[in-house]
């Protein structure tokens, strides 16, 4: 079937068959224009009906828009053809007859709701933005994985039914499983951490994360994309070197192969981050967000940042940022802790001017510390001993971060909301499709 000629490179001189959806339909008397789309651009076809046979006429403007149809002819220079091309049709094949009334418009022309474009994918991503973000979701996760094997780590795919959770209970999507209790994974932290003890040393991986959010919000998702990272003999700045450079290997393979895509969101001032990342306190952090008189009550040392605080720092700094030295409190217990001052963790986050987009740290790989930190967070360390287990067989220092695929998309892309990121979204409404 794939002997088509993709409508960019039909070249004057030729005979071609090329194959696509019917964008739109020009009829301007003695003379008519079918546009052609597929995945690489649009082709005008010329219909001259007086020179034309009357059933190859009928056959290509008496089709309704977004039917699937093959032409094939010659192709001609025409300085007038939207392309500079067009097709003079010799035949045109029905494949797929649409409905002539359509839940949204391919063409973009009409604006339809999230909802609408989120129930009709496939017409939705006929348009131009919405095939962009795709392309550039795609190019971002090739460039990912690119960065992670030159920092010499290795894909791995960890489960995504378990037995136990690690992000805190309130958030696991509970199964049953051959009768048991299990939990849909809300982050393969346990799992990478165990792997990076292995031969391995240094691991990726971008898989699916599930979590049970309270609330439907434009930057939360109930399944949402992890690209996690995880690296033996690794400290927590190593940690963020390794995450800086693979959030700017993103922004720069999009910058260097993206221009049309770019271009269709109307995002002609893309910039690459400039680095290194400031990397900011907690301590300081708080301080700089009192002091932007933004928020109604200042914080004081144990606080999580609110979302109004986030952004009010995010415009202070302006650009991509790290917050270090985290209260040990409000870190989870696989973070380590800082040697000399058993209250600051070695966990950070790393912030896009409009919200977090990782969390990371160095991992507490000492045993016995480990299940305090277990206790400590109220966590029945006999729930985790196929992970504490391994703890006593040479576990080394080690640390990674998690990174959520679609907020770095939607932030990349100045996109209101994270459902533009993802095909399919699922949140508290959305099961299907
Ligand atoms: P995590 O570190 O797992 O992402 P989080 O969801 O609290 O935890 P963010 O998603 O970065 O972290 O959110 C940061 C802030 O956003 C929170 O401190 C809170 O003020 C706000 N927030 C988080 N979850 C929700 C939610 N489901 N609904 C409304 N606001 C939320
Ligand atoms: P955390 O829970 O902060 O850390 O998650 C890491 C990153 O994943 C993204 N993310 C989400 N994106 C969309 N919708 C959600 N519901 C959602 N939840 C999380 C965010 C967030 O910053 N185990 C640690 C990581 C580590 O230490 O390696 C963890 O999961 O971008």
């Amino acid at each position: 079937m794939d002997d088509r000629t993709y409508t960019a490179e039909a070249t004057p001189g030729e005979t071609v068959t090329v194959a696509g959806w019917v964008h739109e339909i020009r009829d301007l008397g003695g003379i008519a224009f079918l546009i052609l789309r597929d995945t690489t651009g649009r082709i005008q076809v010329k219909f001259e009906k007086d020179e034309m046979d009357d059933e190859l006429v009928e056959m290509g403007l008496g089709v309704s828009r977004e039917s699937v149809v093959a032409v094939t002819g010659d192709v001609k220079e025409e300085p007038r053809a939207p392309t500079d091309v067009e097709v003079v049709p010799e035949s045109v094949e029905v494949l797929s007859r649409a409905d002539t009334e359509l839940p949204l418009d391919p063409t973009g022309k009409v604006d339809a709701e999230l909802s609408t474009r989120l129930d009709n994918r496939t017409l939705d991503l006929r348009r131009e933005a919405g095939q962009a973000i795709f392309s550039i979701r795609s190019e971002v996760q090739a460039a990912v994985r690119e960065a992670f094997r030159e920092a010499d780590a290795t894909e791995i795919n960890t489960p995504k039914i378990v037995a136990t959770g690690t992000e805190g209970g309130t958030e696991l999507f509970p199964i049953t499983y051959f009768g048991r209790e299990a939990f849909m994974n809300q982050s393969p932290q346990l799992f990478k951490q165990l792997i990076a003890g292995s031969n391995l040393e240094r691991v990726f991986e971008i898989g699916p994360i599930f979590r049970a959010e309270e609330h439907n919000t434009p930057r939360h998702l109930n399944e949402a994309t992890s690209i996690d990272f995880e690296g033996a003999f690794c400290d927590h700045n190593d940690a963020m070197d390794v995450c800086e450079s693979v959030v700017v290997a993103a922004y720069e393979a999009v910058a260097e192969n993206c221009a049309e895509e770019l271009d269709a969101l109307g995002l002609d001032e893309f910039e690459v981050p400039d680095t290194p990342f400031p990397r900011i306190s907690y301590e300081e952090a708080i301080e700089r967000i009192n002091a932007t008189g933004e928020l109604d009550e200042q914080l004081v040392w144990g606080d999580d940042l609110p979302t109004e605080g986030e952004k009010a720092l995010g415009n202070d700094v302006g650009g991509h940022y790290f917050i270090t030295d985290w209260p040990a409190e409000i870190k989870p217990f696989y973070i380590m802790d800082h040697d000399d001052d058993e209250t600051l963790s070695t966990g950070f986050d790393m912030m896009h001017p409009r919200m977090e987009l990782v969390s990371g740290g160095q991992r507490e790989h000492r045993r016995e510390e480990l299940i305090a930190g277990f206790e400590a967070q109220g966590l029945d360390p006999e729930a985790f001993e196929y992970y504490t287990k391994m703890f006593k067989y040479g576990m080394p220092p080690h640390a990674g971060w998690g990174l959520g695929a679609e907020r770095l998309i939607m932030t990349m892309l100045d996109l209101d909301n994270i459902r533009e990121a993802v095909l399919f979204p699922r949140d508290r409404q959305r099961l299907s499709p």
